[in-house]
This record gives structure tokens, C-alpha cells and sequence, in this order.
């Protein structure tokens, strides 16, 4: 009889099917301050910005729990564009004092 009841109860949840529930959590950050030598140097930085494959909605990482057959969460941090600007800034200001060269921003954008 014991067995019985556990068949049921396990063609009961093949029956109803798995339970999936996806969660999406966007991240974002203050956009760092800088400024620009000239607008040359901003002109170049954005262009270059603007070519970095991952500028939009960049996938930080995903994350799967499942319970074969019967239960599975994922969750999904995605980045907003913030992250990659200041990321960006990091890189092309090389000596961190807060102003894009137009010596810089060319480095940067010739790197990208
Ligand atoms: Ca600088």
C-alpha cells in the first residue's frame, strides 16, 4: 500500500509537470564623474564606447537550482550600461586624475 501511494504521488507530479520560476535582477551603479581635455577626447571616447560589443544589458552571471522533474529557479543579474561606462573610464584614464586626455581617449579607442 506504501508503495502504491508514493507511484501516485510521483505520477501526480509527472502529470502536473515541473515547477519553473526564472527571477531577472538588474544591477546598476552611479556613473562616475570625468572630464574631457577637449572635444576631441570625448568625441573619441563615446565612439569607442558605443563599438564595445557588451554596451547593453551585459549578463553577469545565471544561476540554476533544480530538483529534477519537480522544481527548478534560475536567477539572472544583469548589468546596466553604468557598469560599462565607468569600466570604460577606468581604462582609458590611465593616470586616474579624473580628466581623458585626447592622448588617452585615441589609446583607448585604438584599443577597442
Ligand atoms: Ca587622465
Amino acid at each position: 500500500m506504501k508503495i502504491t501511494l508514493h507511484l501516485l504521488g510521483a505520477a501526480a507530479v509527472l502529470a502536473t509537470g515541473c515547477i519553473h520560476h526564472t527571477e531577472t535582477v538588474y544591477r546598476d551603479v552611479s556613473r562616475v564623474k570625468v572630464e574631457f581635455e577637449n572635444d576631441a577626447a570625448g568625441r573619441m571616447f563615446y565612439e569607442a564606447l558605443s563599438k564595445t560589443p557588451h554596451h547593453r544589458g551585459e549578463r553577469e552571471s545565471k544561476t540554476d537550482i533544480s530538483i529534477p522533474i519537480v522544481f527548478s529557479h534560475t536567477t539572472e543579474t544583469v548589468t546596466g550600461e553604468n557598469y560599462e561606462f565607468n569600466k570604460a573610464v577606468k581604462d582609458c584614464d590611465t593616470n586616474q586624475d579624473g580628466v581623458i586626455t585626447e592622448t588617452e581617449a585615441r589609446i583607448f579607442a585604438e584599443s577597442r
